[in-house]
């Protein structure tokens, strides 16, 4: 079979970027960006559960309510950072945002090395985290969403097999999260788990909330819980979260798709999941990533 290429495929710093990352957009991120100390970013690999952690801040941030009241799409309000679309960078984007400004990144820390090692100043990361069988099928399933240029045409057992060449945008998931890992004592990190929001999502508000320094009551988390839930995000639609994305993605397609964990299980073979499982056993769980 030909080998498939992502749209305007690149590497930098090892790692593979479709296109639309740019490699002086990278660039510009790991050596330059000043962030402000008030800046929130939300950092994680892809499909680890960003877009449910940003309504969450942005929840938080704007209170009940402004999720359904919000007209413009995260694009424009808590700009993915490294992301050029429509003939503008998300580095341009966050320029036009009000304080504290919300920041999305699939970056690891490789990107940020000065913020962290208190070189630059640090914004608040919040990293999320998520079982890597349910992470790569929700990856897998996201890569067939799309329309041209960016549609992917292959099957299941090519996608798992770029990923076990180190291959898929982002580069890999275990080197991304365990990057993030490394500094999860440190003060301007928190690691949240997508299994453990699932299991409770008022405890993992409350936990974003803490951090963030936001003052809450017991329903207030329980009206966020609600209005972040995947019924009401899906309800809302695809294009409040991007309307790039929206229009990038074939019709009838649902960004929300299942929302579950333990769905993997549909799709990969006893030899893909014995690998991933000694993988996880290796690299997570020996670290004290866990996913129960
Ligand atoms: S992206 O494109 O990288 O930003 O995607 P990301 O938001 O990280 O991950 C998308 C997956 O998260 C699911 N999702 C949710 N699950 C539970 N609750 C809520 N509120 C929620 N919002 C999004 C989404 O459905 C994708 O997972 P899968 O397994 O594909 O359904």
């Amino acid at each position: 079979m030909e080998d498939w290429y992502y749209h305007g495929e690149h590497v930098f710093d090892g790692a593979t970027y479709e296109g639309d990352f740019r490699p002086e957009d990278l660039k510009c991120i790991r050596d330059e960006l000043e962030f402000k100390k008030d800046d929130i970013v939300v950092a994680t690999y892809p499909k680890a559960g960003t877009t449910w952690m940003q309504e969450i801040v942005w929840l938080l941030q704007h209170g009940p309510g402004s999720a359904d009241t919000r007209e413009q799409s995260f694009e424009e309000l808590f700009p993915f950072l490294e992301f050029y679309a429509e003939e503008k960078s998300g580095l341009e984007r966050i320029e036009e945002i009000s304080e504290p400004r919300l920041i999305k990144t699939h970056l690891s820390t490789g990107f940020y090395q000065r913020q962290l090692s208190g070189e630059s100043p640090c914004p608040k990361f919040i990293v999320v985290l998520r079982e890597p069988k349910d992470l790569l099928v929700s990856f897998y399933k996201f890569h067939l969403m799309y329309g041209p240029p960016w549609k992917f045409t292959r099957d299941w057992d090519y996608f798992f097999e770029m990923f076990r060449e180190k291959r898929l945008n982002f580069g890999d998931y275990f080197d991304h999260a365990l990057s993030w890992w490394k500094y999860r004592d440190h003060p301007n990190v928190l690691i949240v788990k997508y299994e453990d929001m699932k299991k409770d999502a008022c405890g993992s508000i409350k936990a974003v909330a803490d951090y963030l320094n936001i003052p809450t009551t017991d329903t207030l988390i329980q009206t966020i819980a609600h209005e972040s839930s995947f019924q009401s995000m899906k309800a809302r639609g695809t294009e409040k979260v991007s309307s790039i994305m929206a229009k990038q993605m074939d019709q009838g397609e649902d960004f929300f798709r299942a929302g579950k964990v333990g769905s993997w299980k549909d799709t990969f073979t006893d030899e893909q999941s014995q690998y991933v499982q000694d993988l996880t056993a290796s690299k997570f769980n020996k670290e004290g990533i866990c996913f129960d």
